[in-house]
């Protein structure tokens, strides 16, 4: 087996010059070898992104540059309920990222309350047990954020920060029975093998709770849809928490702790928190009192047949079709409305790969007269959690729920 997981030669060494060259205030001194592959305009102020293929991956939607931030191009969840690994989108907070891993010498360390601290080889870890798989929905605490009115700071995304795979790996719970969390234990902290650039700025460090770290669900993953995690999702491993937010989904993981209390680093003390009230949410434009870290996905769907500006030609039947996922209850109907939230219809549920996955819906449709439609999706969990139809707001314009609208025209 080779010692990386890029392409070797030329595109190896083209891939090292883009991460270490590439910089936002490049865009004029472009080197020919990393020129746009396109552009796509998404529906909002600008709302103009380029498109790029980084090694391993189709071209993407270019957030920034270094750190790589991909986002999914919106058709591509039309194709499958799985989201193909060459277009998965791709979130990094600091520049220094790893590009060459060697799986012959990558450690994972297990250490704290632990009665044995641990240092597994990949080879090891696959000989815990059996692999267990599980299809899980990842996506960014931010997603969609640019829709958030008004508009807050940070990257403003389009629908494209989510995505669905079948993860491979093994129950993060069998990893920390082997080292035997020990009494007292609180928390499990993870890091990745990534790092701020020159050693400023807080390390990218997630933790769960001990009770969520062993509850057998969240998983250490080396295969995503039956191939080896692509380098800018992980590689060769990372932790998969099913039902939660990206954020907590640590890439090239390589180091766990347990913990005696609570870890309040950058990343779980001050971001990627939300307001701590039942709707997670403020008067547009204010501060909340008190946060608490973001958790569960919440209930979403989308319409992914159709974009906005899509012509139905009239009188003749329509497929609506579309995704519909929660974090983890399991998707218990989805309502459709032709008539911009007036009339509803429910929606036929396609195939069940499991609470944590993207659900396919479908509703015939044969548009009966020409004009413009507002097209709207709203899906229900089994817990009875419904999408708003009114949008709310918090300050980071995280975890964004409300029924969406996509405008067609009948002609
Ligand atoms: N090591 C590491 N893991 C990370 C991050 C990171 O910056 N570094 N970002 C997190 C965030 S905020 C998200 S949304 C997901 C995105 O996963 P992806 O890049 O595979 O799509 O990775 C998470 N894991
Ligand atoms: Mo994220």
């Amino acid at each position: 087996m080779s010692t990386t997981r890029l392409p070797p030669g030329h595109d190896r060494r083209r891939f090292l010059r883009q991460l270490g060259t590439l910089g936002m205030g490049v865009a004029l001194a472009r080197p020919a070898a990393a020129a746009a592959t396109g552009r796509v305009v998404l529906p909002f102020e600008n709302g103009e992104r380029e498109l790029f293929a980084f090694p391993q991956k189709r071209p993407l939607i270019v957030q920034t540059m270094r750190p790589p931030q991909l986002e999914t191009p919106f058709a591509v969840f039309n194709d499958g309920l799985l989201t193909p690994n060459d277009a998965f989108f791709v979130r990094y907070h600091w520049s220094g990222i790893p590009t060459t891993i060697d799986p012959a010498t990558f450690r994972l360390r297990v250490g704290g309350l632990v009665r044995t601290p641990l240092n597994l080889s990949l080879e090891a870890l696959k000989q815990l047990g059996d692999p267990v798989e599980r299809v899980a929905v990842n996506q960014c605490s931010g997603n969609s954020r640019a829709y958030s009115r008004p508009r807050t700071p940070g990257g403003q995304l389009g629908h494209g920060a989510m995505g669905n795979a079948r993860w491979t790996g093994v129950p993060l719970r069998r990893v920390l029975d082997q080292a035997g969390v020990q009494a007292g234990a609180v928390q499990v902290r993870f890091d990745g093998l990534d790092r701020p650039p020159l050693g400023d700025g807080p390390d990218f460090l997630k933790a769960l709770a001990v009770d969520h770290a062993r509850d057998g669900e969240v998983m250490l993953a080396w295969g995503m849809n039956g191939a080896d995690l692509p380098m800018l999702n992980g590689y060769p491993l990372r932790l998969i928490v099913p039902g939660y937010f990206g954020t907590y989904w640590v890439k090239h993981v390589t180091d766990i702790q347990v913990l005696g209390q609570p870890f309040d680093g950058y990343f779980m003390g001050t971001a990627y928190r939300i307001p701590d009230n039942d709707c997670a949410c403020v008067e547009p434009g204010t501060q909340p009192d008190r946060l608490r870290p973001i958790g569960r996905l919440r209930v979403r769907s989308f319409l992914t047949s159709h974009g906005d500006g899509a012509v139905l030609p009239v009188g003749r039947e329509q497929r609506l079709r579309g995704i519909a996922f929660d974090g983890g209850e399991g998707i218990r109907r989805v309502s459709v409305s032709t008539d911009g939230g007036h009339d509803w219809q429910t929606a036929r549920l396609g195939q069940d790969l499991g609470r944590y996955s993207f659900r396919e819906w479908t509703l015939a449709f044969t548009p009966g007269r020409p004009g413009p439609l507002d097209i709207r999706v709203r899906a229900e969990n089994n817990a009875g959690d419904i999408q708003p139809l009114q949008a709310s707001w918090n300050p980071s314009g995280y975890q964004r729920q409300v029924v969406e609208s996509t405008r067609v025209i009948v002609s």
